[in-house]
């Protein structure tokens, strides 16, 4: 709460200043007369009444009409205060949260998931709330916002943080024996920052095999596009049948692995039809196994699925799987994740108690069906993970086995 000149603070703050310095007003205003006048016409001193007034409506159109005013003004001041709650700025960026027991996740509209909110600061953010299973209440302070999260049902706030940096975020709806841990941040990003952080992270992720073919200068004479150069091109070899020479004979020869292998340690061993054998040999000081093996795997179209799949300790983050679980060993609500691969674990499945050896099948069972097997000494509220792809699961599975 380090900030509070945005305009969702500056709304409520104004409001609640108003109405808390007219009653103070009031307060004091109300209790000095009555302290003045109590001592002044005190008994011993006016044993009897001193006054004959009558009425006058001078005085009562005063205290009647003023007070109108206040209260007429303080409720204008609310009222437009609340509708400016209400509506959103036209240029406002939306992200998806949803509250479920007992983590955040925010979704971005390129299907980015975490569990933190970054935005850029000075601009206008509407946050779409849902809940995936009890009623939760998003409570940001900084901003002087909260609103439920109900299931089944879609609400939202928004603000517009005016400089950058980290504001907490709080579920303000007892929700279970996690609401407590139920805290994350809004990350508030210089713009500069916010773009590199919300940019596509294509340029990390390209392949080795890409990168080796690049800086080899191979794409000097081969294309990856599927014109022909100098050297036929190298688009979508897996599988294709070759016409090459070997050994003065002409063959045809199916593309694989041990096929472009040898085309690029020993490039006159065949000579595709109608090139030149005018391509370099690259040796092991040039281009060393691991990196021939990744140029292989990327002209095999293999090197792309394996990098673009999902990872499962991101995952396990992203789903709001360690506000139950934790990685470190500790254990209070779920058994943690810590040496789960090959453990030996008792469960309760169809009111028989049994030992399972943690594998595989099990731990797919165990996120699809949480209920079928319940470990023993925990409670059966583990939500189905039904929202992820079979990707997904297996990335997150694989990652289990290895803790
Ligand atoms: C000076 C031009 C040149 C350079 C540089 C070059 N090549 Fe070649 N490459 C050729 C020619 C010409 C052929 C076809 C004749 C042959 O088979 O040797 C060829 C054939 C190939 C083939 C067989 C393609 C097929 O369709 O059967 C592969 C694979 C290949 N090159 C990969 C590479 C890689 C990887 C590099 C970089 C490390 C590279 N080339 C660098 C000219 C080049
Ligand atoms: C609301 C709390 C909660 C959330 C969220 C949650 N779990 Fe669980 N999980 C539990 C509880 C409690 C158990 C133990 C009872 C049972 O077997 O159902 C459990 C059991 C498991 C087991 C079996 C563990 C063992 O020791 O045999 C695995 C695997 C698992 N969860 C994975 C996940 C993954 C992956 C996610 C995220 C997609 C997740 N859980 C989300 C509460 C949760
Ligand atoms: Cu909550």
């Amino acid at each position: 709460m380090n900030q509070l000149n945005n305009p969702t603070a500056q709304a409520v703050d104004n409001t609640l200043i108003y109405i808390f310095g007219f009653s103070l007003l009031l307060l004091l205003g109300i209790t000095l007369v009555t302290i003045y006048f109590v001592i002044k016409y005190r008994r011993s001193k006016y044993p009897e009444p001193t006054s004959d007034a009558h009425g006058s409506w001078i005085l009562e159109t005063v205290w009647t009409v003023l007070p109108i005013i206040i209260v007429m003004t303080m409720f204008w001041y609310g009222w437009t205060n609340y509708i400016g709650l209400t509506q959103v700025p036209d240029n406002a960026m939306e992200v998806k949260a949803t509250a479920r027991m007992w983590s955040w996740q925010f979704e971005y509209p390129d299907g980015r998931k975490t569990d933190k909110l970054y935005v850029p600061v000075d601009k206008p953010v509407k946050v779409l709330l849902h809940s995936a299973d009890v009623i939760h209440s998003f409570f940001a302070p900084a901003f002087r916002i909260k609103k439920d999260c109900v299931p089944g049902m879609e609400t939202y706030v928004w603000f517009k943080a005016t400089e950058p940096g980290s504001y907490d975020v709080q579920c303000a709806e007892y929700c279970g024996v996690g609401h407590a841990a139920m805290l994350t941040t809004i990350e508030v990003l210089p713009a500069a920052e916010y773009a590199d952080w919300a940019k596509p992270q294509q340029a990390d992720q390209e392949p080795r095999g890409l990168t080796v073919l690049n800086e080899q200068g191979c794409i000097g004479c081969h294309s990856l596009d599927g014109s022909d150069g100098v050297g036929p091109s190298l688009y979508q070899l897996a599988g294709k049948e070759q016409e090459v020479e070997k050994d003065g004979k002409s063959i045809e020869i199916k593309i694989d692995a041990d096929y472009l292998k040898r085309s690029i340690r020993e490039p006159n061993a065949e000579i595709v039809e109608g090139f030149q054998p005018m391509m370099p040999a690259y040796d092991q000081s040039t281009i060393n196994d691991a990196d021939l093996q990744a140029v292989v795997d990327y002209l095999l179209g293999k090197a792309t699925a394996a990098k673009a799949g999902p990872d499962g300790a991101t995952l396990i983050k992203e789903n709001g799987c360690l506000g139950c679980h934790s990685t470190d060993g500790s254990e209070s609500i779920a058994p943690t994740f810590k040496g789960l691969g090959g453990r030996q674990v008792t469960v309760e499945s169809d009111g028989k108690e049994i030992t399972i050896t943690v594998d595989a099948d099990y731990l797919r069972r165990s996120l699809l069906k949480p209920n079928a097997d319940i470990v023993k000494g925990f409670s059966p509220m583990m939500p189905a993970a039904d929202n992820l792809s079979p990707e997904e699961i297996d990335a997150i599975v694989n990652y289990l086995l290895k803790q």
